[in-house]
């Protein structure tokens, strides 16, 4: 891996045709570029601050600033005390009705969640026209920021008739789980998928710069007997998730 950066720093730096004449450009771009061939793979250390600055025979603040670049563009990502590593995109099929904590575990990540909001209450208009529900019905609402390990990664705001789950305190870790639990687990679910510039306050939770792409996923779930169990709305951060849709004729 060390091998591939100094190669293609070396190339960029005898290449006549697109010499970039800032080394810490030139090295932002061989990083950039080695990334994207996968001769660094995602989620492996990159070397120290000190060992790039010797193998490239550049000053360390070059090398710092080439890497803040990448840093402020999703390409790496900096882990306190641990080093700089790269960045790992979540790939999520979306041909599986599956749940936040689920897709996390098969990666073999620890999700969790903040609530900002568990609660009780009567279903508003907008809520009843997405779930089915008569005016005056019950809901249990969930405010979450949703993390895997300590890295926050969607928002979600969800409302789920009480007539299915009656105590918002049922659900622990995950939703799904708790409706699993009530022979409630969604069956089938229709999604909207959309591109949004998170604002301040989701960018704040999120851990990125506000303008950072988002995207707004709502979600309406079903049991068989076609009620729905579901209605979700969440941001997930557009620089680490890639949605995959597996399309045939
Ligand atoms: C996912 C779903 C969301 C669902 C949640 C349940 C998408 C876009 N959204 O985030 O609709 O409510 O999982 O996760 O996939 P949980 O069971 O971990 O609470």
């Amino acid at each position: 891996m060390e091998n591939a950066l100094i190669n293609e720093y070396r190339r960029l730096c005898r290449d006549t045709a697109t010499r970039q004449p800032l080394a810490y450009l030139r090295l932002r771009r061989a990083i950039r570029n080695v990334v994207e061939h996968g001769d660094i793979e995602a989620g492996s250390a990159l070397p120290s601050e000190r060992d790039l600055s010797k193998l490239l025979e550049i000053s360390r603040v070059t090398v710092r600033k080439a890497i803040g670049g990448l840093v402020d563009e999703g390409v790496l990502i900096q882990r306190h005390g641990a080093g700089t590593f790269v960045a790992e995109r979540i790939i999520k099929p979306m041909s599986r009705l599956t749940s936040f904590t689920e897709d996390l575990r098969a990666r073999g990540l620890n999700p969790r969640s903040e609530f900002f909001e568990r609660s009780l209450g009567e279903v508003t208009p907008e809520e009843s026209m997405a779930l089915n529900l008569s005016p005056g019905a019950q809901v249990i609402r969930l405010h979450r920021l949703r993390y895997a390990e300590d890295e926050p990664l969607a928002i979600e705001r969800t409302v789920v008739p009480a007539s299915i789950l009656p105590d918002p305190m049922l659900v622990h870790d995950s939703l799904y789980e708790a409706l699993d639990h009530v022979g409630c687990r969604p069956r089938r679910a229709l999604q909207r998928l959309r591109a949004v510039l998170l604002g301040a306050q989701q960018a704040r939770l999120l851990h990125v710069h506000a303008g950072t792409a988002g995207l707004n996923i709502e979600r309406r779930s079903f049991i068989d007997d076609g009620r729905v169990v579901e209605f979700t709305v969440s941001c997930y951060r557009g620089d680490i998730y890639d949605f995959v849709a597996e399309l045939a004729e």
